[in-house]
């Protein structure tokens, strides 16, 4: 949002051979995900932890997403880079009248936080220029603390940066706002000799007619796309990509999500066709309405599919969608499931990372 332009701000952690590296990104203020996950992958001392951009915003706990990231950094093993969606440094120094308007049309995120610690109603701010001078009162470590990151990170066999990196030029020879800011960047086909790891873009928008939320970890290009999209999608996941070795190239994962785990009883084969409707292209005319579920035209391409009648946007002829699937997902009795959505049709699961519908009973405990 300002300097934009400017050259980024580089950062060359020494880290061990050997020491386990983790990297989280796009946590977007979803403190339960983000504690969910550190236990699950056992964070402690002896890891070091890269925090890749956009732990603010977009989820309903920006203030104290960044207080808790703050308090890790104190030990020295936690390592935040700036994303597009952190960069509120600027509000202490430039006048930007959009600003309330930002904050009431999203009715969360960092500001609106502030506003609400420092007793104001956030639809009813004062002046800019006041709101500004008690932000900078109140807030002064919050702010210098953002305005202190990095924009991209190098060490060993790995780069990491929010969005992009380009090839064939150091990262010095980046603005920040190339490294914060690209939709798709994956798709531009760009390989390198070490590994690039970005998140930003959801990583299942990659996706042609099925939804995975797990990394995209292309081993011939050296890329990793970590954002699984914890809070922008119903059935995202906040992801951790694991560095058993910061000097070796083996790259693995782990995932988390909320969703309760039971046991599929009945072997179902996949859907020959499926499509994914998602964010961008979600027009679709409705057919036939119905209670639960509503018999959907997805617009650009014609295809018809039954939507749950709740993800549906607006009541007219054409309207939006959640992202949402009729993919029936290939299970095996005894499989593991995390469950999206009960109806009386049958469960929207999740089946390592990937998302779809299963037909058959399911084990009354959760596990
Ligand atoms: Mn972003």
């Amino acid at each position: 949002m300002s300097g934009y332009d400017e050259p980024a701000r580089i950062l060359r952690p020494q880290i061990e051979a050997g020491r386990r590296v983790l990297v989280i990104s796009d946590i977007h203020a979803n403190l339960p995900y983000f504690e969910g996950l550190l236990q699950k992958v056992g964070f402690g001392a002896d890891d070091v932890l890269i925090l890749n951009g956009d732990f603010l915003e977009k989820g309903a706990e920006s203030l104290r997403t960044l207080r808790r990231v703050m308090a890790m950094t104190e030990k020295g093993n936690v390592l935040p880079i700036l994303g597009n969606c952190d960069d509120w440094g600027f509000v202490l120094r430039e006048e930007r009248p959009w600003v309330p308007g930002y904050m009431q049309r999203r009715k969360k995120g960092l500001l609106w936080d502030m506003a609400l610690e420092l007793g104001l109603d956030p639809l009813a701010l004062p002046e800019l220029a006041d709101f500004r001078a008690r932000l900078a009162r109140r807030f002064p470590e919050e702010f210098s603390f953002l305005d202190a990151l990095p924009h991209a990170m190098e060490a060993g066999r790995y780069v990491f940066a929010h969005a992009a990196v380009y090839p064939g030029r150091p990262l010095e020879a980046h603005t920040a706002g190339e490294l914060l800011r690209c939709d798709a960047w994956y798709k531009l086909g760009y390989r390198f000799d070490r590994w690039v790891v970005v998140g930003h873009y959801p990583v299942m928008l990659y996706c042609e007619d099925t939804v995975c939320a797990n990394p995209i970890l292309d081993r011939e290009r050296h890329i990793a796309c970590i954002d699984g999209a914890c809070v922008l999608k119903d059935d995202g996941q906040l992801n951790c990509l694991i560095i058993p070795d910061i000097t070796k190239d083996e790259v693995a994962f782990e995932a988390y999500d909320p969703f309760p785990v039971r046991r599929v009883l009945q072997d179902q084969t996949a859907s020959r066709r499926s499509a994914y409707i998602r964010w961008g292209d979600s027009r679709v005319q409705v057919l036939e309405r119905g209670e639960e579920f509503s018999r959907c035209r997805h617009v650009r391409t014609g295809y018809e599919l039954d939507i749950l009648t709740k993800y549906l946007f607006s009541e007219g002829e054409f309207t939006d969608c959640n992202d949402c699937t009729d993919y029936v997902l290939p299970l095996r009795a005894g499989d593991l499931v995390g469950v999206v959505e009960e109806t009386s049709r049958g469960y929207f699961v999740k089946h390592n990372g990937v998302s779809g519908w299963y037909f058959g009973p399911l084990a009354e405990e959760s596990l």
